[in-house]
């Protein structure tokens, strides 16, 4: 088991974060895929809004050694994936990190992530040359929460 702190009402909110010269980033949806023992990897999603034009630059969790933003895509018939530099959050639109196309990847886990674990995230944007850093609780749902992916790591 993971040991952190569990939020129980408040996942799958939105959060609102505002501080002065700061863009306006909303969260939600956020959740991350449980792990079967062994495994290494997985990935997380969540919808983000931004009010102004905006970058997701990196991602990190006090919970995960290593967390990587990623784009899933097919080549062909073959699903690939791909480390970004970043994830454009254009003013208004809402991004959508899901199973099969963009996500935030959590790798070398040193521990199984059950159903039910929250998985901090440091989110850091970017907008008009300044960075910010949000952070999102994600919880852990289990494998039927989308497509199975990620094998190949
Ligand atoms: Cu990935």
């Amino acid at each position: 088991m993971i040991k952190l702190e569990k939020w129980v009402a408040v996942l799958a909110m939105s959060m609102l974060v505002q501080t002065g010269w700061a863009a306006t980033i909303t969260v939600s949806d956020a959740w991350a895929r449980a792990t079967m023992p062994g495994q290494k990897v997985s990935g997380a999603y969540m919808q983000i809004q931004s009010d102004v034009d905006a970058r997701l630059l990196s991602v990190s969790s006090a919970a995960v050694p290593r967390v990587e933003v990623h784009e899933m895509k097919m080549d062909g018939d073959v699903m690939r994936m791909r480390e970004l530099k970043s994830v454009a959050l254009p003013k208004g639109q809402i991004v959508t990190l899901e199973p099969g196309g963009f996500h935030l990847m959590l790798m070398s886990l040193k521990k199984p992530i059950a159903v039910g674990d929250i998985i901090p995230l440091m989110l850091v944007v970017e907008s008009g040359g300044k960075k910010q850093t949000i952070e999102v609780k994600a919880e852990a749902r289990g494998m039927d929460g989308g497509m199975r992916d990620h094998h190949h790591h």
